[in-house]
This record gives structure tokens, C-alpha cells and sequence, in this order.
């Protein structure tokens, strides 16, 4: 039986106004998922949105209808945008299903029943625009930690749940799972920060919030918002029924995949209510950095950013994952400018990708028709190539197992950069002078047509629409991962070249 692979993307706040930071982690996610698919995984994708909370209910007032008649239309403009992505996810939660409500009501009915979850009054300080309720001593300047706005003083009954009591459990689960929380530097944050100060328990409800899940049996109150959404990474498996198919084959995730500001919330409070709960906690917490413009926040209110269709639409779906998968070390902040996506995108994908595939299709058929066996004609250099290209499998797993994506990005692409000084040094266009070396010229074609092939069956991790344009010219049927070396039995009989990408002249 296949081994199973559960990946998670935060669930997003409805929003009109998606950015390029936005599909940061979903992209990454993608990649991810799809390279546990070509392995043979059987994986479980899921995204969604929160659609609860304070902030909903005053934007909908704004616009004059209800929460729900402004969630249920905004909801198509980030299933929109991942579809404009080529998103391959399996599920799509929104935390206003139904399943997903009565999931969340018997939790914190279980919890309370239990005593992990009490009655008892919340004075405290609340960042309204970031849900999030801080101490005096988290604040900075006087403002949230996070976002730097005002807090309010609140003053309300409240339940509570019992944080406290999980403080030394947590600690165990990370001393035994050193890769529990990733990048290392997000841990050490974390446990300094939190952990180490101690954990106070956690205000859970909501008297003042309107627009939330009810505690079915005390509905004056809402569940706090961040453990409704936390939930939505059980309810959708079918918890709290255990037995369910879906919880019984892919709980625990193998990954939560959250960006920096989040993964307190999914390394500290996440694993602490399932430890409650009696149920494992996930396998691991990644907190990748941010996109950042000019150095700064990418901010509606900046107004420095553009929709990331526009983007697509100029430079196409695969220039833009490219860009975030590749130029940032994932883990870290990196910087977004149009300049930049134009300069990676005509150095890797313009002149190493395109540049490559198409001169060697184009010889292919200018010399042989675009029919292309192996006539074994080789000579030394050819075993460096085809050693590289047979390491692949080795060297992308390693790097996606690290979740060192952009690495295994620039791996990927030194196969095309190595196949570019390939044909240099072969120089196909002198062999083709002579009558005599004519299986030579072949052999470097097949060569060069086999280990495109090769490196391509990853590239669909990657870039899925390039992947498929290329192996519809290779006109082949060996595309997934069994076929993942380098064989020298194939026969090629190739479509007419194709551009796969347009240089882009910079204004
Ligand atoms: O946080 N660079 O939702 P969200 C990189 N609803 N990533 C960025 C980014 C940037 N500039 N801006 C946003 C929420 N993101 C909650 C999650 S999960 C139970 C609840 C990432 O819509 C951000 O880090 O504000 C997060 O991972 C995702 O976009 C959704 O953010």
C-alpha cells in the first residue's frame, strides 16, 4: 500500500486583496505535494479560509450584507487565484461548513467536560485586526507585536483553556522531535519567547464577537477564533469521529506549512489542544519567511503590490512559481520586485530552459526529421552528463525531505545548465559537416532529448505547465517516476519546437 502524506496551507482570510505573499506558502505546498505524488504518495492537499472573527463581520457591515452573504461571495476570489496557479489541492475547508462548525462545538464541548476547558473572567489586551489576545509584556511600544496597531483593554466572561497545564509536555514533544518546529531559528524564538516565560492559560470565547461558531451549550459565548481555524486540520478528516475514513488514513499531517508570524499558533496552542484531545499531534510545523517589498511589509494600505493575476498574466503561471520557489532559501525573508522576477525568469527559464530545449529539438529535426534513437556512439564527457542526471533522484529527495526547495530548484536546473555546456562541447553543428559522424550526431541528440526527459519528470513538481508543453514535443508516454533514469532504449519521434517562454524586455 502507498504511503499516505498530509500537507496543510494556513486557511487564508477571505480577502479582495490577495498578494504575492499570499501564494507564497500555497505554492510551496504545491511543489511539496506534487513531488509526494510523483512518488507514489497518497496525498492529502488541503486549503481553505477563516472565515470567522470580528474583522469579517465589521468588513461586512461595511459593505452592508450579512457575514455569510460576504464570505460566500469573496470565497471565489481565492479559489480563483489558486486555480490561476494551477493549485492542486485536495480539499478546500471553509470554516463555515457545517461539518466543520459541529466539529468545532464538540471540541470544546469535550474539552470542557473534561476540565481543560473552564468558565472565568478575560481583562486583557486585544489586536482586534490580528485576532490575537497579548500581555503587557508582549506588546511593543505599547501596540501588538505583530501588526504595531492599537490594542484594546476587554474586559469579559470567558472560558478558558488550561495552556498552562501543557507547558512541560510541550517541551517533551520538542526535545523528542527535533524536527517538530523548522527552520531551527522559529523554535528558539518560540521557546524563549513563550515557552520559557511560561504559558498562561488561553482565553477561548467570546462574548463581544457576534460572528463565530456558538458554544452550543452557553451560546452567548463564540469560540476564539484561532481555535476554530486551528480545527479546520481534524474537522475536515471527519473528527470527532476517530473511526472516520479520512482521519483514520491521513491524521497526523506530515506537514503544517505556515508562515513565521502564524507558527506560534500552530506549534504551541495546535499541539497542546490535540495533546487535550488524546489524539497525535502533527509530525511537523514549517514557518517559511516572508515576501517582503523594498524591505518592507507588502501592504494594501502601502499600496505596493499588484494582484498576483496580473502577474500571471504578463509573465505566465510557471515564471511566477518559479520565482517564489526558487530565488529565497525557503525558511527565510526574501524581497519580491517585478525587476527581479523579469531577471530570473530570462536567465533560468528564458536562456538555460528554453534556449536548450529549443535548439535541441530544432537540431532533432533538422537532421533526422525529429526522429531520434540511440546509436551508442559515445564518447567520455557523455558519462558525466548522464551520471548527473541519474543522481537526481538521489539529491531532489534529500533537498525536499529538508524542505530546501529553491535548492533542489538549482539542482534541477543545473541538469539544463549541464546539457547547455553539453552541446557546447559536442558541437553538433560541426558533427552534422561530416557524413561519417552522423550516429555520433544522433547519440548527442539522444542524449540530450533523455535527459531533459528525465529532469522533466521533476520538473512537474515544479512547473506543471512547462513540464506538460515539454513532454507533449517529446511526444512521450514515459513521464512519471519509474521512468525517473536515464535509459538507452527510448525512441523519439518529436512535435514541431515550441518557445516555452518569451524573453522579457525590461521598459
Ligand atoms: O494567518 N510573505 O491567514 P492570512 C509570505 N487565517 N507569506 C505571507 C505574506 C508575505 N508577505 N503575507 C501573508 C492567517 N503570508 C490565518 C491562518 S490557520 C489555522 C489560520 C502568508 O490570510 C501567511 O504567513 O493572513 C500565512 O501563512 C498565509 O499567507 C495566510 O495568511
Amino acid at each position: 500500500m502507498n504511503k499516505k502524506f498530509y500537507i496543510t496551507t494556513p486557511i487564508y482570510y477571505p480577502s479582495a486583496n490577495f498578494h504575492i505573499g499570499h501564494c507564497y506558502t500555497t505554492i510551496a505546498a504545491d511543489a511539496i505535494a506534487r513531488f509526494k505524488r510523483l512518488e507514489g504518495f497518497d496525498v492529502f492537499f488541503q486549503t481553505g479560509t477563516d472565515e470567522h472573527g470580528a474583522k469579517i463581520a465589521q468588513k461586512a457591515n461595511e459593505a452592508g450584507v450579512t457575514p455569510k452573504e460576504y464570505v460566500d461571495k469573496i470565497i471565489e476570489n481565492a479559489k480563483d487565484l489558486w486555480a490561476s496557479l494551477d493549485i492542486s489541492y485536495d480539499y478546500f475547508i471553509r470554516t463555515t461548513d457545517e461539518q466543520h462548525i459541529k466539529g468545532v462545538q464538540a471540541i470544546f464541548k469535550k474539552l470542557y467536560d473534561q476540565g481543560d476547558i473552564y468558565k472565568g473572567e478575560y481583562k486583557g489586551l486585544y489586536c482586534t485586526p490580528c485576532e490575537s489576545f497579548w500581555t503587557n509584556s508582549q506588546l511593543i511600544d505599547g501596540k501588538c507585536p505583530d501588526c504595531g496597531r492599537e490594542v484594546k483593554e476587554v474586559t469579559e466572561e470567558a472560558y478558558f483553556f488550561r495552556l498552562s497545564k501543557y507547558q512541560d509536555k510541550l517541551i517533551e514533544l520538542y526535545d523528542k522531535n527535533p524536527n517538530f518546529i523548522l527552520p531551527l531559528t522559529r523554535k528558539n524564538e518560540l521557546v524563549n519567547n513563550f515557552i520559557k516565560p511560561g504559558l498562561e492559560d488561553l482565553c477561548v470565547s467570546r462574548t463581544s464577537v457576534k460572528w463565530g461558531i456558538l458554544v452550543d451549550f452557553d451560546p452567548s459565548h463564540v469560540v476564539y477564533v484561532w481555535i476554530d481555524a486551528l480545527s479546520n486540520y481534524i474537522t475536515s478528516l471527519g473528527y470527532p469521529d476517530e473511526d472516520a475514513p479520512l482521519f483514520k488514513k491521513y491524521w497526523p499531517a506530515d506537514i503544517h506549512l505556515v508562515g513565521k508570524e502564524i507558527t506560534r499558533f500552530h506549534a504551541i496552542i495546535w499541539p497542546a489542544l490535540l495533546m487535550a484531545l488524546g489524539i497525535d499531534t502533527p509530525k511537523q510545523v514549517f514557518g517559511h519567511g516572508w515576501l517582503v517589498i523594498n524591505g518592507g511589509k507588502i501592504s494594501k494600505s502601502l499600496g505596493n503590490y499588484k494582484d498576483p493575476r496580473e502577474y500571471i498574466d504578463v509573465y505566465g503561471i510557471d515564471a511566477v512559481r518559479y520565482f517564489v520557489l526558487r530565488e529565497v532559501p525557503f525558511g527565510a525573508d526574501g524581497t519580491f520586485s517585478e525587476e527581479a522576477l523579469i531577471n530570473r525568469t530570462n536567465a533560468d527559464l528564458v536562456n538555460n530552459l528554453g534556449n536548450l530545449f529549443n535548439r535541441t529539438v530544432s537540431m532533432a529535426h533538422k537532421y533526422f526529421n525529429g526522429k531520434i534513437e540511440n546509436k551508442d556512439v559515445l564518447e567520455d564527457y557523455d558519462k558525466s552528463l548522464i551520471d548527473s542526471v541519474n543522481d537526481l533522484d538521489k539529491i531532489l529527495n534529500e533537498k525536499m525531505d529538508g524542505l530546501k526547495i529553491n535548492e533542489a530548484l538549482e539542482e534541477l536546473f543545473d541538469i539544463f545548465r549541464k546539457c547547455n555546456k553539453y552541446i557546447d562541447e559536442a558541437t553538433p553543428w560541426v558533427l552534422a559537416k561530416d557524413e561519417e559522424k552522423k550516429d555520433r550526431l544522433e547519440t548527442v541528440l539522444y542524449n540530450l532529448l533523455e535527459s531533459i526527459r528525465v529532469a522533466t519528470v521533476y520538473l512537474q513538481a515544479y512547473l506543471p505547465d512547462t513540464a506538460g508543453k515539454i513532454f507533449k514535443v517529446l511526444n512521450t508516454d514515459k513521464t512519471s517516476y519509474e521512468f525517473n533514469t536515464f535509459n538507452k532504449d527510448n525512441k523519439y519521434n518529436l512535435n514541431e519546437p515550441i518557445h516555452l517562454f518569451d524573453r522579457i524586455e525590461v521598459k
